[in-house]
């Protein structure tokens, strides 16, 4: 019998076109969808998608099992029990209206409109329809997983040079990488990469693992310890300013604070900053070494383990400020700036996503500020929402003003510390309500549950990079009574009565407004199978911003902050990039390993695919990485279980021994219910900066538990 692998028309079965939404933020790879009677029976990646190139990670190989994952909720639902009880019954949408409208109300006679939090988990594509409901709605909480990931980034940018850069990788001659694995975590990326490797580019890759990428780019790998980047960092700038290699002529054109700087970094010599990192100065020099020989240097830009770290933010400005000392930033081969055109994505023209997001707002937000404002006000100079990381204790001070109600898309209890705090903060509010894929333990404790589809059942407006912008297809509807996340917002706007017409008339008006005066319109991206590229996109021509001069106060790259140095001296704030210790100050002697955690695992994309059973298949139960040398002295073998503890508690995993890992560090996962590693980060170990977490370089002890 012959094998067709395109289906013929008597099979009843179609290949529908559309995208993977497992993963998100610089993915969305192109999917062909084998759809028979309504249902997907198979998916491939699309051959000619600019984004995959036909191919799929692991994660969207199991994107059906996804998509008709049990967990799936069904209807929207109202809780009958108590709070937490799991007791619910299903209810139409209007009913569901019904109970949110009431609710939100209700929290706006009694605590202005304010006292409402609209919050926003990992997914990333209806964010400015959000954004421009709370601002309709009038709080100024709106908030995303933000809190935890890139926006740190965006504050060390801010701070230097006053807009994001990216790596030219394409043009480099050499490539810092920084924690740099993208075969995990943006696997599109790392085929990109392999191009780089028969250019015979220089890498150098800092990261406490051995990862296949430090294999495959036959790097200098400085397995240093976790949080020391900085440092690292520091002592490269040293060595640039000390042997001469210093760009002179940009400094003096287009720095601040180039002689505080160089009096500071003096002190990161290779021998002390072995000390620190655990990199041995040799190393160290040799690094310095090739990227003086091999410039214009790229650096990885990567948006969390640099920066989940206590002292994340001014590590990570410490590591652009290298590419500034050496001449490479805003050059090509170097870093560019690279601003946001379309909900997080830099594609390379100008959408009207602010004016959106923007329209109807309350200039003034009387009495309201954002939610973790008085803990961390720097943030909020560059970011224009929330630190989740100060609800807590918002919710339980009820200070500056109290806060009532959340209404949480993709809201997961787990993912920042001290998971039982959020849970407090959750039972002490009037009205909670998630909007979800999957009945999550967030569903569980919801007041009000409704229904989101996925990727293969919704319409989308995307950009990519390179200047492409796309309008993907749904391949099948919605299953069970589940809409998509921005058809809910619309919906939601109604019930809020926020008085905004364009939301009310949905999501293709909307874009209409967003795409702004573009040549390319949307009937032309909906008639598209594939993305299409904008004319409006130029290629960027280095150098244009530097002659511009920065967005910076001073205009130039700032090593010395203005913007800190302005702030109040008590929130003890350094202007310099300077290094602390990110680890807790936890006694060594019962503490002796350093924990570095949430560092990407190829099939697992944070708390959302652990319920997956065909991708839980590769790692069955939650387990700790940890190496050869520290198992042994502790008596550890494959598979034992274990006890991974903190000064905050401990956590009962199995042991996974891998001769990859640093001796002395121990690297586990998140999200797992049943071994939550947030529930061993305390709240307060975080970066006073940009609030972020601690994440990555806490104390912790292991010991072997009897079964
Ligand atoms: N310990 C530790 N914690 C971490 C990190 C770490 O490194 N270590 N990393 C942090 C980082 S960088 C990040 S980005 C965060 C991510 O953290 P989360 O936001 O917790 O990410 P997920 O668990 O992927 O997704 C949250 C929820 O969104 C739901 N969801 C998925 N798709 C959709 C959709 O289309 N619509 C709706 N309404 N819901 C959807 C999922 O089912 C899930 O319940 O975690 C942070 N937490
Ligand atoms: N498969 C998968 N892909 C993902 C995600 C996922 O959960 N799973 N999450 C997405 C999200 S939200 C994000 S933010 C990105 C994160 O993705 P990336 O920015 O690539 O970060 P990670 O995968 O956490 O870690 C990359 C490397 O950094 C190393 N590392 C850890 N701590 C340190 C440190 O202190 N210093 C240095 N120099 N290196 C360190 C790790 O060992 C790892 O090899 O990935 C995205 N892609
Ligand atoms: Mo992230």
């Amino acid at each position: 019998m012959s094998v067709s692998k395109i289906p013929t028309p008597e099979s009843g079965i179609e290949i529908r076109q559309t995208f993977c939404g497992v993963c998100c933020s610089q993915m969305y790879c192109g999917v062909d969808a084998y759809v028979k009677d309504g249902k997907i029976i198979k998916v491939e990646g699309t051959a000619d998608h600019p984004q995959n190139k036909g191919k799929l990670c692991v994660k969207g190989n199991a994107l059906k099992d996804y998509v008709y994952s049990p967990n799936r909720i069904k209807t929207p639902l109202k809780r009958v029990g108590p709070r937490g009880s799991g007791q619910f019954e299903a209810i139409s949408w209007e009913e569901a209206w019904e109970i949110l409208g009431k609710n939100c109300k209700e929290i706006r006679k009694n605590y202005g409109p304010e006292g409402l939090t609209f919050f926003v988990g990992y997914e990333k594509w209806f964010r400015p329809f959000l954004h421009r409901l709370a601002n309709a709605w009038g709080t100024p909480n709106y908030a995303t997983e933000s809190s935890t990931c890139a926006s740190s980034v965006k504050i060390a940018w801010g701070l230097n040079a006053g807009i994001q850069g990216r790596p030219d990788t394409k043009n480099c001659k050499s490539y810092l990488g920084f924690s740099f694995n993208q075969y995990y975590s943006r696997f599109t990326e790392g085929l990109n990469m392999d191009t780089l490797f028969d250019r015979d580019v220089k890498f150098i890759i800092i990261d406490p693992r051995e990862t296949p990428t430090v294999r495959r780019s036959n790097a200098l790998h400085l397995q240093n310890i976790p949080g020391t980047d900085g440092a690292i960092a520091l002592c490269l700038c040293h060595q640039f300013i000390q042997n001469g290699w210093a760009d002179m002529d940009y400094i003096d054109k287009h720095v601040h604070g180039f002689a505080e700087f160089a009096e500071y970094v003096k002190e990161f010599t290779p021998e002390h900053t072995e000390e620190i990192s655990g990199v041995s100065a040799a190393d160290l020099v040799k690094a310095a070494n090739i990227l003086a020989e091999n410039r214009p240097f790229a650096i990885h830009e990567s948006v969390s383990p640099i920066v989940h770290h206590r002292n994340g933010m001014q590590n990570y400005r410490a590591m652009t400020a290298l590419s500034a000392i050496a001449g490479c930033y805003d050059v090509e081969g170097g870093t560019l700036p690279r601003p946001v055109t379309y909900a997080t994505q830099a594609a390379g023209f100008t959408t009207l996503e602010a004016a959106f997001m923007n329209a109807g707002r309350k200039e003034d937000f009387s009495k309201a500020h954002y939610i973790g404002y008085d803990e961390f006000p720097l943030r909020h100079t560059f970011l224009d929402e929330g630190q989740m990381m100060g609800f807590h204790r918002q919710v339980m001070e009820g200070t500056p003003y109290p806060i009532a109600g959340l209404i949480g898309f993709g809201h997961n209890i787990r993912i920042m510390p001290d998971p039982d705090a959020m849970v407090e903060a959750i039972k002490k509010l009037d009205f909670y309500c998630v909007v979800d894929l999957f009945q999550t333990e967030a569903a569980d404790l919801a007041d009000l549950v409704l229904p989101a589809c996925t990727s293969v059942e919704r319409d989308e407006f995307k950009v990519y990079s390179g200047g492409m912008a796309h309008y993907t297809k749904r391949a099948i509807d919605p299953i069970y009574e589940s809409k998509p996340d921005v058809e809910i917002i619309s919906e939601m706007a109604k019930a809020l009565e926020v008085n905004d017409p364009l939301l009310y008339a949905g999501y293709d008006a909307c874009l209409e407004s967003i795409l702004g005066n573009l040549s390319v319109t949307l009937d032309q991206l909906k008639s598209s199978r594939l993305p299409v590229p904008v004319p409006e996109a130029k290629p960027y021509i280095p150098g244009t911003y530097t002659a511009q001069g920065y967005k910076t106060p001073t205009g130039k790259f700032e090593l010395w902050s203005t913007i800190i140095d302005q702030l109040p001296k008590s929130l003890n704030l350094d202007p310099l990039p300077t290094y602390r210790d990110s680890c807790d100050n936890a006694d060594p002697e019962k503490y002796p390993l350093v924990l570095f955690t949430g560092s990407s695992l190829p099939h697992a994309l944070h708390s959302r695919t652990h319920h997956i059973a065909s991708l839980r298949q590769f790692r069955k139960e939650p387990a700790a990485d940890i190496s050869l040398v520290d198992a042994e002295a502790l008596g550890i073998a494959q598979d034992d279980t274990i006890g991974l503890y903190t000064t905050a508690g401990e956590i009962i995993v199995k042991a996974n021994l891998t001769p990859t890992i640093r001796p002395g560090t121990v690297s586990m996962y998140h999200g797992y219910k049943e071994a939550d590693v947030n529930t061993i980060i305390p709240m307060s170990h975080c970066d006073p900066y940009s609030g972020f977490p601690g994440y990555k370089s806490i104390r912790c002890g292991m010991r072997r538990v009897e079964e």
